[in-house]
């Protein structure tokens, strides 16, 4: 039980299980290892796929020569696990040249060296079939504001955007892109700061159609805002093309931890909206393992990454199927067919008949909303002893 197969369709970037485990006080504590052999042991753990950014998978500073090897041990790998590619994304925030952003600098020689790079990029990921193209702003942002740049990099975020979509289109990659928000770090404020911010910016773009977003569930929590409600607009919105999966406490430094590691009832929510929304994409855990672990400490990580979602999507299964849970929520979700048959649509004649309505304004209001036996009961199934 709770053992993860392809067909739940996991899957982990090269830089979640191959973090080093640095930090800025602190250097490296884990030797860096291969592509090859990470999908070797993710491909044994059970994982579906993996996930890199181009220089993940070639180091700016490798040659040709070294790229085609590269690619060809990496693909030997995918071969003998089975693991797919489903996801890929730019780095376009290790370079210094990108310390004043990247689609978003005010050098146009920059921004245009940016669109090279994800061109380039995106033909890597193509290579190995990858259909969901990630775009993190890491560096999209600022410390100080300086002229106009936080109204003109908007245009040039737009810009950059539309041009690689029609690159998309010319190449016949088939790429969705997906959007990653998140407020801040690096940046001190990174432009499209959450998922709403994101949403309304992909309305303004040329093929909106292409474009929705990758929401990760520490950036909403580092904000201290609610990553369930942030998935939620993105489901309803048609735009949820990824998602990343991992941990966090609220109002900290981006801790990237191991998913339903933190708040259990937020990563319980989050695993049933995806779960009941039939949401068939991957799920991404990008995420990494604490700076105190050495590799069987990675290992354990990654396994419980998939194995705690395994278990909530029992728990959700049990929660979507308790008598009593379902009983409580069928007197919160008050229905009343004639309001409701009125509402849905406007006409003048609902317009007429919902102003005549009369409410019985005091009993709706005395009586109590039932949310704290809801809540103890989700605790109790969280908590294992329904
Ligand atoms: C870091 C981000 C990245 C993106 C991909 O906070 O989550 O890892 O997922 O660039």
């Amino acid at each position: 039980q709770y053992q993860p197969k392809p067909e739940h369709k996991f899957t982990f970037g090269l830089w979640t299980v191959g973090n080093p485990g640095a930090d800025p006080f602190g250097s490296a504590v884990r030797e860096a290892i291969s592509a090859p052999y990470i999908v070797e042991k993710l491909g044994e753990l059970g994982a579906w796929g993996v996930n890199f950014h181009d220089n993940d998978l070639i180091p700016a500073e490798a040659t040709p020569e070294q790229a085609k090897q590269i690619k060809k041990d990496f693909q030997a790998a995918l071969d003998a696990t089975g693991l797919v590619v489903p996801m890929a994304t730019t780095n376009l925030f290790k370079d210094p040249i990108f310390r004043d952003g990247a689609f978003t600098s005010a050098d146009a020689r920059v921004r245009a060296y940016a669109i090279q790079k994800t061109m380039k990029a995106m033909d890597l990921g193509a290579e190995f079939g990858a259909k969901t193209y990630v775009f993190w702003g890491g560096r999209e942002g600022t410390e100080v504001d300086a002229g106009s740049r936080t109204l003109d990099a908007m245009g040039w975020f737009r810009e950059a955007l539309n041009f690689l979509a029609e690159y998309n289109i010319s190449q016949g990659y088939g790429y969705k892109f997906a959007l990653e928000p998140k407020p801040n770090e690096p940046r001190g404020d990174i432009f499209l700061p959450t998922v709403g911010a994101a949403l309304g910016f992909i309305a303004t773009l040329d093929h909106p159609e292409m474009v929705g977003v990758n929401p990760e569930f520490a950036h909403d929590t580092m904000a201290g805002l609610s990553f369930p409600h942030a998935l939620a607009q993105a489901i309803d919105a048609k735009k949820l093309f990824h998602v990343d999966l991992n941990d966090q406490k609220m109002g900290r430094f981006d801790q990237d931890l191991r998913f339903g590691s933190e708040n259990y009832k937020s990563a319980f929510y989050t695993v049933k909206l995806l779960e009941d929304s039939g949401y068939q994409g991957p799920r991404h855990f990008d995420a990494h393992a604490l700076r105190t672990e050495d590799y069987d400490g990675v290992w354990e990580f990654a396994k419980g990454c998939m194995r705690t979602y395994l278990i909530l999507k029992d728990k959700v299964e049990q929660y979507n199927a308790d008598p009593e849970i379902q009983a409580a929520l069928a007197e919160y979700y008050v229905k009343d067919e004639a309001l409701s048959g009125l509402t849905s649509k406007f006409s003048p004649e609902n317009a007429q008949q919902l102003k005549d309505t009369s409410f019985d304004l005091e009993g709706i209001r005395s009586k109590g909303r039932g949310l704290e036996k809801i809540d103890q009961l989700t605790a109790e199934v969280l908590l294992g002893v329904r």
